[in-house]
């Protein structure tokens, strides 16, 4: 297994002084800047609706938190709570994006938020309505003129198109589930592709029959990302500490961030729907497990 857990895991459980995080900590985005790491994570009470709160940190591993949720439910649309958020810095607009999941009695619905700080965010609207559709996160930087954006329609990682981040169009499959494989039911997307000089690098997850999530990796074109280079054969990860065991959601690692540091990948990942780990490797190991491993 290519990625090597830290020894300070889990680095986030439940806090229960705060009823929004009592129940839950778990799928959160990380971003480095300002020689920071900023977590956005999911939290839930014990009437378990998520809010997003936030956590900072100088080495990635000890955490400080916000006493308040950054991110609350707010209206119809997310009356059962926001869920899973993956932030993605578009560089050349100073923003960041935030995909997550809004939950209501009507289903859920994969949504956009934006900030300048992190701490502040704005809706800016749905990828899609009126299907099952979440693990949406956005690429970096636009691809030929156009932002670009991972979803999953069950059971299949996604790539959508817009101009203007209003309109979505192109919905295509990209990567799907290999029968007989540990990611043999469902796949979704990690965190925001990595930007290298031999494509865009992505970490996703896979399920199997026996609903076990592992992390795995594939490698897309620079210019043309709805071409696979190539996939890993075997997983980087998988619940194997008694906090990916057990939990709210037993066997389950399920990573929704991968900044890179220094030629690091920290990925950080949900451990059974209950607590935050960190695993680590370098970006030549995730490379060479990707194309070989
Ligand atoms: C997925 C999402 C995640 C969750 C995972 C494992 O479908 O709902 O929020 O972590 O299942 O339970």
């Amino acid at each position: 297994m290519i990625l090597k857990r830290t020894l300070e895991n889990p680095l986030l459980r439940p806090n229960p002084a705060n009823a929004w995080e009592a129940l839950n900590v778990f799928n959160c985005a990380v971003v480095y800047e300002n020689e920071l790491f900023h977590m956005l994570y999911r939290a839930q009470g014990k009437d378990r609706v998520s809010s997003i709160g936030y956590a900072v940190s100088r080495d990635g591993v000890h955490f400080n938190r916000l006493q308040q949720p950054v991110l609350a439910p707010c209206d119809e649309r997310d009356s059962l709570g926001v869920e899973d958020p993956r932030v993605t810095y578009l560089a050349d607009e100073r923003r960041f994006i935030m995909a997550y999941t809004a939950y209501s009695p009507q289903g859920i619905t994969p949504y956009f938020a934006e900030s300048r700080n992190l701490i502040t965010w704005k809706r800016i609207g749905p990828l899609v309505t009126g299907e099952d559709n979440k693990d949406h996160v956005l690429f970096p930087q636009k691809i030929n003129g156009r932002y670009v954006t991972f979803h999953r329609r069950v059971p299949d990682i996604g790539l959508a198109f817009s101009e203007d981040f209003e309109n979505w169009t192109d919905f295509q499959s990209l990567v799907m589930p290999r029968p007989g494989n540990w990611d043999c039911k469902r796949v979704g997307a990690g965190g925001p592709p990595i930007e290298t000089e031999q494509g865009w690098l992505c970490i996703y997850h896979g399920c199997d029959d026996d609903n076990v999530y592992r992390l795995g990796s594939f490698l897309l074109d620079l210019d043309d990302p709805g071409r696979v280079m190539a996939r890993s054969k075997g997983f980087l990860i998988e619940p194997a500490e008694s906090w990916e065991l057990k939990g709210d959601v037993p066997k389950v690692v399920f990573s929704t961030a991968n900044p890179v540091v220094d030629g690091k990948v920290y990925v950080y990942y949900g451990g059974a729907d209950h607590v935050i780990g960190l695993a680590t490797c370098t970006i030549d190991e995730l490379m060479d497990f990707t194309l070989h491993g």
